[in-house]
């Protein structure tokens, strides 16, 4: 390490105090983020509701918070969060693009000190409320019918900005067949893929957070690496990946990890983590965390004692031939579809087809799985994963390889590029690094 690049590292560290920095020099530096909020500048979602009244051009679109509780505290909903960086509950976001003075509303839940004293206290509407959030306008819920009746009697369009999940009855509709009972023609329109679109193509600064998430997750990765042995718990494993994400600032891993050797290699989404692993077993960690609301996606299978068998390497090269022939093919303007294909096409021809049981992968960004036309062409920008897997059940082996790539202007990049992926690599790797378990010595 050269002097001046020792000088660069020390300044990187000052910056970002808090963190012990995984980045890489080649990454870019991230943007400003509020702290403890980890949100962008509010300029940064002004921006994105500019774009969106652009695409409504008239009319009045309501966007409800939908967000749910976890073990972190409240998570927003993607929608929500994307177009104003807001992470209270109960919030409610309200464009009208037509309208001369004021185009934006941010309508927020009456203050509750009772509840406050429980779960947090929560701001006044106030001048400096205004500008850390960026609106001119922010009002209580209890005005949201009465303005939104004003703004649709002048402009007597009502948008559903949100698509519909299976999970989430939408709230919009249900305030939009109010307003309906209120005034005789005003229509409600889909506005489709448009709001999904603009959150799958992801500028240079959320592109600079993901790789920090990105980098934050391998680094949890290779602690957690270090730990496998023949006798280690799953459970100790999952622990050390995720104790790394929570020091570097991560509120909560992306999803719910999953980390399991020997035969619960082959399910999908094994939840314990509380086996011990045996010599000869393979241990396949899903696992990876959100970080400043960015999530990050990486699946990685090991040797449990440090060396693939000669059938396990020969599966584990399958799997990762059919993400290579996937990558190859990724850049602008093909289908999501036409990459599954080539990763499938080269598991089948292996004689392995009826064992890769799930789709290819799927775009990334404030959800682990994200808004995004799969039907449409790619884009530069957009973030997806590559994930293919084989599994089999009567042999206790199961292997998948999960990276998230970028699409570039001419082609594709992977992300996860900090983290050992070929078979040699990954054997090289655990036998300078593996200790004995902590627990066990
Ligand atoms: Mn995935």
């Amino acid at each position: 390490m050269t002097i001046l690049r020792i000088l660069a590292l020390t300044a990187v560290l000052s910056l970002h105090a808090s963190l012990s920095c995984a980045a890489s020099f080649a990454d870019p530096a991230l943007p400003f983020l509020t702290e403890p909020e980890q949100t962008q500048n509010p300029s940064v979602y002004a921006a994105r509701r500019q774009a969106l009244m652009k695409t409504m051009g008239e009319g009045v679109a309501v966007i409800v918070a939908q967000g749910a509780d976890d073990v972190a505290g409240y998570r927003q909903s993607s929608d929500f969060l994307y177009l104003t960086g807001v992470e209270e509950k109960g919030a409610v976001l309200v464009l009208a693009p037509t309208e001369r003075s004021y185009k934006e509303f941010l309508f927020l839940p009456s203050r509750d000190p009772e509840a406050e004293r429980w779960y947090g206290a929560r701001a006044a509407i106030s001048t400096a409320l205004r500008a850390k959030y960026g609106f001119e306008k922010i009002f209580r819920s209890a005005s949201l019918t009465s303005k939104l009746v004003e703004l649709a009697s002048n402009s007597p369009v009502l948008w559903q900005v949100m698509r519909p999940t299976l999970t989430e009855k939408p709230k919009d509709l249900e305030i939009y067949a109010g307003i309906q009972q209120q005034i005789v023609g005003v229509s409600v329109k889909s506005m489709g893929w448009a709001l999904a679109k603009m959150r799958s193509k992801h500028d240079a600064e959320e592109l600079a957070i993901m790789q920090r998430s990105i980098r934050i997750s391998e680094e949890g990765h290779l602690a957690a690496w270090s730990l496998i042995r023949p006798g280690a718990n799953e459970g100790e494993v999952r622990a050390e990946a995720e104790r790394i994400w929570r020091t570097r600032g991560s509120r909560r891993p992306a999803y719910d990890s999953v980390v399991g050797a020997g035969p619960n290699s082959t399910i999908l989404h094994y939840p314990r983590s509380e086996r011990t692993m045996r010599d000869g077993e393979l241990i396949l960690m899903d696992m990876a965390c959100e970080y400043a609301h960015y999530a990050t996606d990486i699946t990685r299978t090991l040797p449990v004692n440090g060396h693939y068998t000669p059938e396990q390497r020969k599966i584990y090269d399958i799997v990762l031939q059919a993400q290579q022939a996937a990558f190859a093919l990724a850049k602008p303007g093909v289908i999501f579809e036409d990459l599954d294909k080539a990763a499938r096409k080269v598991i089948d021809e292996a004689g392995y087809g009826d064992y890769f049981i799930h789709g290819l992968g799927h775009f990334v960004g404030l959800d682990v799985h994200d808004a995004g036309a799969y039907h449409e062409k790619l884009e530069a920008g957009m973030v997806l994963t590559l994930e293919p897997g084989i599994y089999i059940p009567e042999k206790n082996l199961g292997i998948r390889i999960e990276d998230e790539i970028v699409i570039t202007d001419t082609g594709a990049r992977y992300l996860t590029d900090g983290l050992p992926r070929k078979a040699e690599e990954i054997e090289r790797w655990m036998a300078a690094h593996n200790k004995t378990s902590k627990f066990n010595n």
